[in-house]
Protein backbone atom coordinates (compact mmCIF):
# COMPACT_ATOMS: atom_id res chain seq x y z
CA UNK A 1 0.00 0.00 0.00
CA UNK A 2 1.17 3.32 -0.36
CA UNK A 3 2.90 4.96 2.62
CA UNK A 4 0.05 6.61 4.94
CA UNK A 5 2.02 8.89 7.11
CA UNK A 6 1.20 8.82 10.71
CA UNK A 7 -1.82 6.02 10.30
CA UNK A 8 0.31 4.12 13.15
CA UNK A 9 0.47 6.95 15.66
CA UNK A 10 -2.00 9.91 14.66
CA UNK A 11 -5.32 9.42 16.28
CA UNK A 12 -8.25 12.20 17.03
CA UNK A 13 -10.26 9.48 18.97
CA UNK A 14 -10.15 6.21 21.06
CA UNK A 15 -12.83 3.74 22.64
CA UNK A 16 -12.08 1.83 26.15
CA UNK A 17 -14.40 0.60 28.43
CA UNK A 18 -14.41 0.61 31.88
CA UNK A 19 -13.14 -2.68 33.84
CA UNK A 20 -15.94 -4.77 35.67
CA UNK A 21 -15.39 -6.10 38.99
CA UNK A 22 -15.55 -9.78 37.13
CA UNK A 23 -11.95 -8.97 35.75
CA UNK A 24 -10.79 -10.86 38.46
CA UNK A 25 -11.83 -14.20 36.93
CA UNK A 26 -9.74 -12.61 33.90
CA UNK A 27 -7.95 -15.16 31.80
CA UNK A 28 -4.26 -15.58 32.39
CA UNK A 29 -1.88 -17.96 31.70
CA UNK A 30 0.37 -17.38 34.69
CA UNK A 31 -1.77 -16.75 38.11
CA UNK A 32 -0.03 -13.67 40.11
CA UNK A 33 -3.39 -13.23 41.97
CA UNK A 34 -6.66 -11.13 41.11
CA UNK A 35 -6.81 -8.11 39.57
CA UNK A 36 -9.33 -6.05 41.66
CA UNK A 37 -11.95 -3.87 39.82
CA UNK A 38 -11.68 -1.09 42.37
CA UNK A 39 -7.62 -0.77 41.84
CA UNK A 40 -8.11 -1.53 37.85
CA UNK A 41 -10.23 0.94 37.09
CA UNK A 42 -8.11 3.74 38.69
CA UNK A 43 -5.32 2.80 36.81
CA UNK A 44 -7.96 2.89 33.74
CA UNK A 45 -8.76 6.44 34.77
CA UNK A 46 -5.20 7.50 34.50
CA UNK A 47 -4.71 5.43 30.89
CA UNK A 48 -8.04 8.05 29.66
CA UNK A 49 -6.72 10.64 31.28
CA UNK A 50 -3.51 10.12 29.41
CA UNK A 51 -5.40 9.92 25.37
CA UNK A 52 -7.32 12.69 26.54
CA UNK A 53 -4.33 14.79 27.52
CA UNK A 54 -2.43 13.32 23.87
CA UNK A 55 -5.35 14.71 22.30
CA UNK A 56 -7.96 12.03 22.11
CA UNK A 57 -12.08 12.43 22.44
CA UNK A 58 -12.27 9.42 24.19
CA UNK A 59 -15.28 7.18 24.55
CA UNK A 60 -15.48 5.27 27.57
CA UNK A 61 -18.12 2.58 27.42
CA UNK A 62 -19.86 0.89 30.48
CA UNK A 63 -18.53 -2.08 32.50
CA UNK A 64 -19.57 -5.07 31.49
CA UNK A 65 -19.82 -7.70 33.96
CA UNK A 66 -20.80 -10.83 31.93
CA UNK A 67 -17.42 -10.51 30.00
CA UNK A 68 -14.40 -10.52 32.25
CA UNK A 69 -11.83 -9.17 29.94
CA UNK A 70 -13.74 -7.14 27.91
CA UNK A 71 -12.43 -3.65 28.87
CA UNK A 72 -9.70 -5.32 26.39
CA UNK A 73 -11.44 -3.64 24.12
CA UNK A 74 -8.67 -3.73 21.05
CA UNK A 75 -9.21 -7.68 20.94
CA UNK A 76 -13.25 -7.57 19.41
CA UNK A 77 -12.74 -4.60 16.75
CA UNK A 78 -9.75 -3.33 14.06
CA UNK A 79 -10.13 0.59 13.09
CA UNK A 80 -8.70 2.51 10.37
CA UNK A 81 -9.55 5.75 9.59
CA UNK A 82 -13.02 6.22 8.88
CA UNK A 83 -13.78 2.34 8.78
CA UNK A 84 -13.80 -0.52 11.66
CA UNK A 85 -14.07 -4.12 11.64
CA UNK A 86 -15.88 -6.00 14.23
CA UNK A 87 -13.48 -9.32 14.88
CA UNK A 88 -14.34 -12.64 16.13
CA UNK A 89 -11.68 -13.12 19.06
CA UNK A 90 -10.18 -16.45 19.32
CA UNK A 91 -11.76 -17.90 23.27
CA UNK A 92 -14.81 -18.97 24.22
CA UNK A 93 -15.71 -16.74 26.42
CA UNK A 94 -14.68 -13.56 24.63
CA UNK A 95 -16.09 -13.92 21.59
CA UNK A 96 -19.38 -12.32 22.26
CA UNK A 97 -17.24 -9.12 22.42
CA UNK A 98 -17.50 -8.32 19.49
CA UNK A 99 -21.05 -8.09 19.19
CA UNK A 100 -21.15 -5.77 22.47
CA UNK A 101 -18.52 -3.42 21.05
CA UNK A 102 -20.84 -2.66 17.58
CA UNK A 103 -22.70 -0.06 18.73
CA UNK A 104 -19.96 2.03 19.38
CA UNK A 105 -18.54 1.40 15.96
CA UNK A 106 -21.82 1.89 14.14
CA UNK A 107 -22.04 5.41 16.51
CA UNK A 108 -18.74 6.63 14.81
CA UNK A 109 -17.60 4.95 11.70
CA UNK A 110 -19.83 5.05 8.19
CA UNK A 111 -18.11 1.74 7.46
CA UNK A 112 -18.23 -1.00 9.93
CA UNK A 113 -17.79 -4.46 8.42
CA UNK A 114 -17.61 -7.86 10.33
CA UNK A 115 -14.72 -10.31 9.85
CA UNK A 116 -15.74 -12.75 6.97
CA UNK A 117 -16.18 -16.38 7.35
CA UNK A 118 -15.41 -18.18 10.63
CA UNK A 119 -12.21 -17.54 11.53
CA UNK A 120 -11.01 -15.94 14.92
CA UNK A 121 -8.69 -12.67 14.62
CA UNK A 122 -7.86 -10.74 17.92
CA UNK A 123 -7.20 -7.12 17.59
CA UNK A 124 -4.03 -7.80 19.75
CA UNK A 125 -2.13 -9.97 17.20
CA UNK A 126 -2.43 -6.92 14.68
CA UNK A 127 0.00 -4.13 14.38
CA UNK A 128 -0.74 -1.13 11.99
CA UNK A 129 2.69 0.57 10.48
CA UNK A 130 2.57 3.34 8.24
CA UNK A 131 2.75 1.10 4.73
CA UNK A 132 1.80 -2.30 5.98
CA UNK A 133 -0.58 -4.14 8.59
CA UNK A 134 1.34 -7.11 10.45
CA UNK A 135 -1.42 -10.03 11.20
CA UNK A 136 0.72 -12.68 13.66
CA UNK A 137 -1.06 -16.34 13.72
CA UNK A 138 -1.42 -16.85 17.55
CA UNK A 139 -3.40 -19.40 19.67
CA UNK A 140 -6.57 -16.51 19.33
CA UNK A 141 -5.80 -15.94 15.72
CA UNK A 142 -6.17 -18.76 13.45
CA UNK A 143 -5.20 -19.00 9.88
CA UNK A 144 -8.98 -18.84 7.69
CA UNK A 145 -9.19 -15.52 10.28
CA UNK A 146 -5.48 -14.11 9.20
CA UNK A 147 -6.34 -14.54 5.48
CA UNK A 148 -9.91 -13.48 5.71
CA UNK A 149 -8.62 -10.06 7.30
CA UNK A 150 -5.86 -9.64 5.26
CA UNK A 151 -8.11 -9.94 2.02
CA UNK A 152 -10.55 -7.27 3.39
CA UNK A 153 -7.69 -4.84 3.92
CA UNK A 154 -6.41 -5.46 0.94
CA UNK A 155 -9.98 -5.12 -0.92
CA UNK A 156 -9.86 -1.70 1.04
CA UNK A 157 -6.32 -0.60 -0.55
CA UNK A 158 -4.21 -1.50 2.88
CA UNK A 159 -1.62 -4.03 2.08
CA UNK A 160 -1.24 -6.81 4.93
CA UNK A 161 1.17 -9.78 5.81
CA UNK A 162 0.72 -12.48 7.82
CA UNK A 163 3.18 -13.43 10.42
CA UNK A 164 3.74 -16.05 12.73
CA UNK A 165 3.82 -15.04 16.64
CA UNK A 166 6.42 -16.71 18.34
CA UNK A 167 5.41 -19.72 20.38
CA UNK A 168 4.24 -18.92 24.18
CA UNK A 169 3.35 -14.97 23.16
CA UNK A 170 -0.06 -14.39 23.68
CA UNK A 171 -0.53 -11.93 21.23
CA UNK A 172 1.69 -10.28 18.45
CA UNK A 173 1.75 -7.06 20.03
CA UNK A 174 2.78 -8.43 23.53
CA UNK A 175 5.98 -8.65 21.98
CA UNK A 176 6.07 -5.53 19.82
CA UNK A 177 5.07 -2.05 19.30
CA UNK A 178 5.37 0.60 16.56
CA UNK A 179 7.02 3.91 18.13
CA UNK A 180 6.35 5.95 14.92
CA UNK A 181 8.31 7.05 12.39
CA UNK A 182 8.96 3.51 11.06
CA UNK A 183 10.85 2.71 14.14
CA UNK A 184 9.58 -0.64 15.73
CA UNK A 185 10.19 -1.50 20.01
CA UNK A 186 10.52 -5.61 20.37
CA UNK A 187 11.84 -8.14 22.33
CA UNK A 188 14.98 -9.54 21.29
CA UNK A 189 13.23 -12.66 20.02
CA UNK A 190 10.72 -10.77 17.62
CA UNK A 191 13.41 -8.04 16.78
CA UNK A 192 15.56 -11.60 15.06
CA UNK A 193 12.07 -12.85 13.66
CA UNK A 194 12.71 -10.75 9.89
CA UNK A 195 8.92 -9.74 10.58
CA UNK A 196 10.19 -5.84 10.20
CA UNK A 197 12.21 -5.88 6.75
CA UNK A 198 15.65 -3.68 8.26
CA UNK A 199 12.95 -1.07 9.97
CA UNK A 200 15.04 0.20 12.53
CA UNK A 201 14.34 -1.66 16.19
CA UNK A 202 14.42 -0.38 19.96
CA UNK A 203 15.04 -3.92 21.31
CA UNK A 204 13.67 -4.50 24.80
CA UNK A 205 16.28 -4.90 27.22
CA UNK A 206 16.72 -8.15 29.31
CA UNK A 207 13.80 -8.72 32.13
CA UNK A 208 11.36 -6.33 30.96
CA UNK A 209 9.53 -8.03 28.48
CA UNK A 210 6.58 -7.13 28.88
CA UNK A 211 7.39 -3.10 28.30
CA UNK A 212 7.12 -4.32 24.69
CA UNK A 213 3.35 -3.40 24.48
CA UNK A 214 3.47 0.20 24.37
CA UNK A 215 1.29 2.93 22.33
CA UNK A 216 2.11 5.72 20.71
CA UNK A 217 -0.66 8.27 20.37
CA UNK A 218 0.08 11.74 18.64
CA UNK A 219 3.91 13.39 20.00
CA UNK A 220 4.14 10.66 23.15
CA UNK A 221 4.89 7.15 23.96
CA UNK A 222 2.98 5.67 27.07
CA UNK A 223 5.01 3.14 28.56
CA UNK A 224 4.34 0.88 31.74
CA UNK A 225 5.28 1.55 34.66
CA UNK A 226 8.23 -0.25 36.42
CA UNK A 227 10.45 -0.77 33.10
CA UNK A 228 13.27 1.85 33.90
CA UNK A 229 15.86 0.65 31.06
CA UNK A 230 12.60 0.26 28.43
CA UNK A 231 12.07 3.67 29.32
CA UNK A 232 15.18 4.85 28.37
CA UNK A 233 15.61 3.33 25.61
CA UNK A 234 12.84 4.49 24.11
CA UNK A 235 13.72 8.32 25.04
CA UNK A 236 16.87 8.02 23.74
CA UNK A 237 15.78 7.11 20.66
CA UNK A 238 14.29 10.54 20.34
CA UNK A 239 10.92 9.53 21.70
CA UNK A 240 8.74 11.51 24.40
CA UNK A 241 6.76 9.75 26.71
CA UNK A 242 4.38 8.87 29.87
CA UNK A 243 4.97 6.12 32.15
CA UNK A 244 1.72 5.02 33.28
CA UNK A 245 0.82 2.04 35.86
CA UNK A 246 -0.94 -1.19 34.25
CA UNK A 247 -0.13 -3.19 36.81
CA UNK A 248 -4.11 -4.39 37.45
CA UNK A 249 -4.03 -5.49 34.06
CA UNK A 250 -0.38 -7.24 33.75
CA UNK A 251 -2.31 -9.70 36.01
CA UNK A 252 -4.59 -10.56 33.26
CA UNK A 253 -1.82 -10.56 30.58
CA UNK A 254 -2.94 -7.27 29.38
CA UNK A 255 -1.05 -3.94 28.35
CA UNK A 256 -1.04 -0.76 27.24
CA UNK A 257 -2.44 -1.30 23.74
CA UNK A 258 -5.43 -3.87 24.57
CA UNK A 259 -7.18 -0.87 26.35
CA UNK A 260 -8.05 1.06 23.82
CA UNK A 261 -9.31 0.85 20.34
CA UNK A 262 -7.38 4.79 18.49
CA UNK A 263 -8.11 5.74 14.92
CA UNK A 264 -8.30 8.94 13.03
CA UNK A 265 -11.84 10.67 12.22
CA UNK A 266 -11.90 12.91 10.14
C1 LIG B 1 -7.06 -12.32 27.41
O1 LIG B 1 -6.38 -13.31 27.69
O2 LIG B 1 -7.76 -12.27 26.40
C2 LIG B 1 -7.04 -11.13 28.35
N1 LIG B 1 -6.90 -11.60 29.69
C3 LIG B 1 -5.92 -10.20 28.01
C4 LIG B 1 -6.08 -9.59 26.66
C5 LIG B 1 -4.93 -8.73 26.28
N2 LIG B 1 -5.16 -8.14 25.02
C6 LIG B 1 -4.21 -7.82 24.16
O3 LIG B 1 -3.03 -8.13 24.39
N3 LIG B 1 -4.58 -7.25 23.05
Amino acid sequence: MTHRAGLSFQFTHAIARTPANSVANGIRAVDSGDPSGDKFREEHGLYIKALQEAGLSVNVLPALEAFPDSCFVEDPAFCLPNAAIQLRPGTESRLGEGAEIRAALDSVFETVAVLPGEGHVDGGDVLTLDDTILIGLSARTDREGADAFAKLLGDWGYQAEVCETPRGVLHFKTACSTLGDGVILATRVMAESGFFNGRPIVVVPEGEDYAANVIRVNDVVLVPEGYPKTLAAIENAGFKTVVLPTHEARKVDGGLSCLSLRFALG
